[in-house]
């Protein structure tokens, strides 16, 4: 059955659920709901994803959201390749790497809270410039700190590329995003180095998305 994607070009979670689509070679179709504009509070994509937000994914008459869980129902679907290794250890390590970027460091830095920044506590552009800057380099810095640890060969668990670095390069976009330098983290740019040479990553790139080509056709 089809599979049907709400997205937004500039959405890092949307990001993570492309690559993993295009990595496992599924079809999808993507619909924009641009998520600068509010349109993710408009009714229509409201009764679809409760949290208001993207990616909300459809398939086969089921609608999943949050980016892991989705990445999660792939592998159940269509193990090979595989994204999420099978030993215990190994899966719980793939899943630490990712859930340190989709639960502590990009949620800090999606549009609602830099609304609320600005709404709640009057921060002007650079204040919230500066504090997006702050928690995307604690990511990147606790990733760098993880791989010069256990090196990466050459993906981060291993030969092939999965969850883990999706989840990398989709922090590295977020620095991309914000014009940060990666001279501090070089084994974290490699490895995105490495995985945007692969086509499923190249491509999803926010940068590669219609949307993107259409915004800035019209700044
Ligand atoms: N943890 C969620 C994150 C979802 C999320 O926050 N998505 C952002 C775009 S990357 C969004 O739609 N934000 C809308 C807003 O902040 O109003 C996931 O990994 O899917």
């Amino acid at each position: 059955m089809a599979i049907q994607l709400y997205g937004f070009w500039r959405s890092i979670a949307s990001f993570r659920v492309r690559v993993a689509l295009r990595l496992k070679g599924l079809p999808f179709e993507e619909t924009p709901i641009d998520i600068l504009t509010g349109e993710q509070f408009e009714p229509g994509y409201a009764a679809v994803n409760a949290e208001r937000v993207v990616p909300t994914f459809i398939h086969d008459g089921h609608s999943i959201f949050q980016s892991l869980a989705i990445i999660e129902y792939l592998e159940d679907i269509q193990p090979i390749p595989r994204l999420i290794p099978v030993e215990p250890e190994e899966r719980a390590y793939a899943r630490s790497l990712a859930l340190l970027t989709i639960a502590d460091a990009h949620p800090l830095v999606v549009p609602r809270v830099r609304n609320h920044l600005a709404k709640a506590f009057g921060a002007d552009g650079k204040a919230i410039a500066d504090w997006s800057k702050h928690w995307t380099t604690e990511g990147l810095t606790t990733y760098e700190r993880l791989l010069a640890s256990r090196p990466p060969a050459p993906f981060a668990l291993g030969a092939e590329p999965g969850l883990a670095d999706i989840c990398i390069a989709g922090q590295v976009v977020g620095a991309q995003f914000l014009k940060l330098e990666l001279n501090a983290f070089p084994i974290v740019a490699g490895l995105a180095d490495r995985c945007f040479e692969i086509p499923a990553f190249a491509t999803s790139h926010p940068f590669e998305q219609p949307g993107y080509k259409t915004a800035r056709a019209h700044h």
